[in-house]
């Protein structure tokens, strides 16, 4: 990865290589800890603009919420890192990476006055699942591996230690030679990919997995809003891998993976093995929404 100069780290700003921490962090240890992932892009008419910043902001204190753990901080003050970590390191275009975990102190499974900690980092990032996956989609296969339960590891919390499962499957389908893992839920159903979540298109109406073992995911949010301004149906329904199989068109979405399509799943093309009209015209709504170009969106955007 490319390395920044500065990271922000409990309220100050230290030197990328000097924001390190105790071989005894709690979460190291257990995984208990939330992120976010943010982007920011450069925009058409110079300056930059953080994506949805408030929204980030807000499931980063929702999973901390979930987790029993209390942020230091206010949602305005996290806000106002996320902005200084990208000016501080002179960086038009990013990913953030927000963190909060439980440092050194007690062990075991019960740390009661272990510090919570909140790290920020900002980075260039380029085309998480390829520039060519954006344009002509990518390879999917099915993990073997289940997403989590409901009621085990809570997905509507971005959770570290969760992430295990996602790496898990992840490499599971790459060293098979797909691109990307697609997870199905504990009950058979599809529910997200390994860091994205998932939408297919049948007969001009769009699906998307419900809420249940997913990530509430913000540009799947994005999604919904540009889909339904194009009067296009959108519905949150379970559905099966062979719904899938016989789509019109499937795209994954994410911060990082943006809007990439899905050419082909488990050896079987999906539709004409390219990417697929409505998906061709969401992504450019979106890359339009994310770059300034769109003022219909513009209160996504904040600007920097
Ligand atoms: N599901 C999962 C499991 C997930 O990790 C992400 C984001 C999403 C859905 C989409 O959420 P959103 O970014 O709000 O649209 N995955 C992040 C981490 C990727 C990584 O490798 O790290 C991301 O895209 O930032």
């Amino acid at each position: 990865m490319k390395k920044s100069e500065k990271i922000w780290m409990d309220g100050k700003l230290v030197a990328w290589d000097e924001a390190n921490v105790h071989v005894l962090t709690h979460t190291l240890h257990y995984g208990l800890g939330a992120f976010e992932g943010i982007r920011c892009y450069a925009t058409d008419g110079g300056g930059s603009a953080i994506f949805r910043l408030g929204e980030h902001t807000k499931r980063f204190f929702e999973s901390a919420k979930i987790l029993q753990i209390d942020i230091p901080y206010s949602e305005a003050e996290v806000d106002k890192a996320t902005v200084d970590i990208i000016k501080a390191n002179k960086l038009e275009e990013c990913y953030i990476r927000s963190l909060v975990f439980l440092g050194d102190g007690a062990m075991g499974i019960f740390p009661k006055d272990n510090p919570v900690r909140v790290a920020l980092a900002a980075w260039e990032w380029g085309a998480y699942l390829g520039e060519d996956g954006l344009s002509n989609g990518i390879r999917a296969k099915v993990s073997s591996f289940a997403r989590h339960h409901v009621n085990s590891a809570m997905t509507k919390s971005k959770t570290t230690g969760a992430y295990f499962n996602s790496i898990l499957s992840k490499r599971e389908v790459v060293s098979a030679g797909y691109d990307e893992a697609i997870m199905l839920d504990t009950d058979g159903y599809v529910s997200e990919a390994s860091g994205e979540n998932i939408f297919m298109v049948k007969n001009g109406r769009i699906k998307t997995t419900s809420l249940t073992s997913i990530l509430k995911g913000i540009t799947r949010d994005s999604v919904m809003r540009i889909a339904a301004d194009l009067e296009i149906e959108v519905t949150e329904q379970r559905f099966t891998r062979d719904e899938l199989y016989t789509a019109d068109e499937v795209f994954l979405t994410g911060t990082a993976a943006e809007v990439t399509p899905v050419r082909e799943i488990d050896d079987r093309k999906i539709g004409a093995g390219k990417r697929g009209p409505i998906t061709e015209r969401i992504q450019k709504i979106y890359f339009d929404a994310v770059k300034g170009r769109a003022p219909q969106y513009e209160s996504w955007l904040t600007r920097i």
